[in-house]
């Protein structure tokens, strides 16, 4: 018994807790000289009991979501072993468009999966360059894939040698760097963490559960999934929490966890980083059928999912940039820039935030239609930022059509932002149903004044001949009242 295992041996006894989720990883447990003595007094501190944090008041709340309510827009960043494949297994392009889904879509045995983190070496690898590339398409947060559903840890984990740090040639802290990286670049950081699906370890109530493991471990078990969360979900987002101190934690889930888990995972959470922003994924997929939900701060909709309508709380929309979230080889659907910034408006102008996908390459690069995507709505951003941080839903309902074409609104107080996705041929556009007395009105782009009609039955603005920007040019209208009086909102729909 070397030094490490009799400490294990010795934190089990005083807590009952095993160390390990499953004896799979024995290979990669054996020698842990890389785990330092210190790491296991994380697995006592995880095995007590978290004590509920006192109740938040509403002030609290407001405060700690903030910086997230006005940021809008964020890089989401899938990046894991499953890049190195690519959506490609056994020379066979996988007949899933979500490249991350390899492990469970090909069957690919846990032992034979593992054999990836040997060769996996990104280079090329740069966080501050992402980050770069984050902050100048005018994202201000960021969401990375600190473990994803196929169980590598991408971070510096005590609790198993699968971690990028010991079973890697690379041997770098990725989420390290990439916390260091985005927050000195003036950007938020946040984990995405899966508890739910694990299909390096046996979880789940075995072979009846569609989504889990079950070539590996046919039998497993409610209790296993059970102990999975005890000893090794639970404990990873305590060491999250404490070694990253992320903003946020973005859980991704399928109804594995109970109630009584659902909450100790919010309490410890709430307990170890107050502040932390946790998306309601923590409780499950399906829109919550309570508003607000209980273990949450936001809603997050379905994968590319925008929603109908503003639900007047929090929400955002997890969106992928081609259709994989992770780095894909075959998947050359990607989506043009101005569809990028449609779906961006659309999202803010019903009172959501776009948190927008990129899956880099095994050797550690954003790909490349990514940066030139990112790259224009950045351009975009850099001119009409101000229609996008810090606004509201739109007052005027979700209205994206009228008799002049596409246009979307966004506000704040005292200011109605137009989003005009088509230029109106007449050089006037006409905003419906307007109450408030309009001070002035400005395309963003120049920020010159617009000669502005003001009746009983709306506002009318006289434009430039040509449009500003060809995907979308943005109006201020400046108003006296601090929330814009509109005698028809909702009454123009899609
Ligand atoms: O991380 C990304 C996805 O991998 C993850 N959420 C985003 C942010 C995700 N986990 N579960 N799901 C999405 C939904 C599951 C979809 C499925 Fe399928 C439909 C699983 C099986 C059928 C799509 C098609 C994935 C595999 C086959």
């Amino acid at each position: 018994m070397n030094r490490l295992t009799s400490l294990i041996s010795a934190a089990l006894l005083l807590t009952t807790f095993p160390v390990c989720a499953d004896d799979l990883e024995a290979g990669f447990r054996n020698p842990p000289e890389t785990t330092k003595p210190g790491d296991v007094l994380v697995l006592r501190q995880a095995a007590k009991p978290v004590e509920p944090p006192p109740a938040e008041t509403k002030e609290a709340r407001e405060q700690r979501i903030q910086w997230w309510r006005e940021a809008r827009f964020g890089m989401f960043i899938h990046w894991g072993l499953s890049a190195i494949p690519g959506g490609i297994w056994n020379d066979k392009a996988s007949k899933d468009d979500y490249a991350e889904w390899i492990m469970f879509d090909e069957k690919i045995p846990a032992k034979e999966y593992e054999k990836l983190a040997g060769k996996f070496n990104p280079v090329k690898f740069d966080a501050q360059a992402w980050a770069a590339i984050a902050k100048q398409a005018g994202m201000k947060y960021l969401v990375f894939t600190t473990k994803h559903h196929d169980g590598f840890s991408m971070f510096d984990s005590s609790l198993t040698p699968y971690n990028i740090v010991t079973a890697t040639p690379f041997k770098r802290d990725v989420t390290r760097e990439l916390a260091e990286a985005f927050r000195a670049a003036g950007l938020h950081f946040g984990c995405y963490y899966s508890v739910d699906r694990d299909w390096y370890r046996p979880q789940g109530p075995g072979n009846s559960y569609k989504q889990a493991n079950v070539w590996d471990y046919p039998d497993s078990k409610r209790e296993d999934f059970d102990r999975y969360f005890d000893t090794f979900a639970k404990p990873q987002v305590v060491e999250l929490l404490t070694k990253y101190r992320p903003d946020l934690l973005w859980f991704d889930e399928i109804d594995m966890k109970t109630d009584a888990q659902v909450e100790e995972l919010y309490q410890t959470v709430r307990k170890l980083r107050p502040e932390c922003v946790i998306n309601s994924r923590i409780q499950g997929c399906r829109f919550p059928a309570k508003i607000p939900p209980p273990h949450c701060d936001y809603i997050t909709s379905g994968d590319n999912e925008i929603l109908e309508k503003n639900i007047g709380f929090e929400w955002e929309n997890p969106g992928s940039m081609n259709t994989s979230y992770g780095y894909n080889l075959n998947d050359h659907n990607w989506v043009s820039a101005a569809e990028i910034i449609s779906r961006l408006v659309e999202i803010v102008s019903k009172g959501g935030n776009y948190l927008l996908n990129v899956g880099p390459t095994p050797e550690g690069l954003i790909p490349q239609p990514c940066i030139e995507r990112l790259a224009t709505v950045g351009e975009w951003m850099a001119v009409n930022g101000e229609a996008i941080y810090g606004t509201s839903a739109s007052v005027f309902g979700h209205s994206t059509n009228s008799p002049a074409g596409k246009w979307l609104s966004t506000t704040k107080p005292g200011k109605i932002y137009l989003h005009l996705f088509k230029w109106p041929a007449n050089g006037k556009f006409e905003v419906p149903g307007l109450q408030s007395k309009v001070t002035k009105a400005y395309l963003l782009a120049d920020r010159k004044e617009l000669k502005v009609e003001q009746t009983t039955e709306g506002v009318s603005i006289s434009l430039p001949a040509e449009a500003p920007d060809k995907i979308a040019s943005v109006i201020c209208v400046e108003i006296v009242d601090k929330v814009a009086k509109v005698n028809n909102a909702g009454v123009i729909s899609k």
